[in-house]
């Protein structure tokens, strides 16, 4: 049994030691990267059993992202290994305010080489849950047609789908971008922009009224990412917000989606059964609460999944709250 399989580009982090100025800085670290993969390694420390599908170069880089998503308990059986292309490496260049700036170094990538005759039943075998996001389809043509591909294959075979649009200007235009990710809201069951997203892909509106028409494109619910404000959720039945957990020291924010993500489904996934029907308020209000406190320690940490917690590190916290 596998809870959810995930596809996409995981690549080599290196961020400066120090958090010093990328082009003044000698020494970094190295650690792994990938919106896919950190919601896979966030799903799992919550005990969910995941898959991780992803195409990497036959080079040590590759080997490190399978060892290190091994090491985090994920399944990597379906990985499949490129010879002929390089793993990506990608830098963080951290800022004395906002967020770090990001810098690529993927083109011709073995990931960006995924096409859709690729597409392999077999990945999604034995599972109840996919998860993907809009960067794959950023890649290139083909992996947007793989990308879409596998979101109808896993629906033809009963999985429930989420898609979080992960906007990334830098890897395309925005006439295709709002294009291409518009045209794939319709195929998933959970969707989960943040409120810049949401204004990017259907222009200015009331937070609600964004809620609606997203629900009319398809998904049976809508998880809307609100930064500092938390959270706001819509399904047929409910309209819920649920607060922000507080920041104590702001380190990096990037990856503080993917953990909201992972915290958001590890809840939704106890009720697959009643996703079509409409999730009422407080299961809704549960996964929300759970999704904010995730990716607010997401971002109190350096690097993209290192600071998400396990299980019982959230039901201490949760628990915490009600004494
Ligand atoms: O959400 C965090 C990701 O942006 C980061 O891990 C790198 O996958 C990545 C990307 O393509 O930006």
């Amino acid at each position: 049994r596998v809870d959810v399989v995930t596809l996409g580009e995981s690549m080599i982090l290196f961020q400066s030691y120090n958090q010093g100025a990328l082009q003044y800085e000698p020494l970094f670290t190295k650690s792994l990267a990938g919106a896919e993969s950190n919601v896979a390694i966030g799903l799992s420390r919550l005990g969910k059993k995941v898959r991780w599908i992803g195409r990497l170069g036959g080079d040590p880089f590759g080997d490190l992202v399978l060892t290190t998503l091994a090491g985090q308990g994920v399944d990597v059986s379906h990985a499949v290994r490129d010879s002929e292309a390089p793993t990506a490496v990608y830098f963080k260049d951290f800022k004395r305010y906002g967020d770090p700036a990001v810098y690529y170094y993927r083109k011709g990538s073995a990931a960006s080489r995924l096409t859709p005759d690729m597409i392999d039943e077999a990945w999604l075998e034995g599972a109840g849950h996919l998860h993907v996001t809009g960067i794959t389809p950023a890649l290139g043509e083909h992996t947007a047609a793989a990308t879409r591909r596998l979101m109808e294959l896993a629906r033809e075979k009963g999985l429930t789908v989420s898609f979080d649009p992960n906007l990334r200007r830098k890897l395309w235009s925005e006439e295709l971008a709002r294009k291409t990710l518009l045209s794939l809201i319709p195929l998933c069951d959970i969707f989960m922009p943040g409120d810049e997203e949401a204004e990017f892909l259907l222009g200015g509106m009331e937070i609600e009224a964004y809620g609606k028409a997203f629900l009319d494109m398809g998904p049976k619910l809508v998880a809307m990412k609100l930064g500092a404000e938390g959270s706001i959720g819509f399904t047929e039945k409910a309209c819920v917000r649920a607060e922000p957990f507080a920041v104590e020291r702001l380190i990096d924010t990037v990856g503080a989606g993917d953990a909201f993500a992972s915290g958001l489904l590890s809840v939704l996934l106890e009720h697959r059964e009643e996703l079509a029907g409409g999730l009422g308020e407080e299961a809704l209000h549960e996964a929300l609460h759970r999704a904010n406190l995730l990716g607010s320690m997401a971002t109190q940490f350096k690097g993209d999944w290192e600071g998400l917690p396990t299980l019982s590190e959230v039901r201490a916290i949760l628990d915490g709250e009600k004494h």
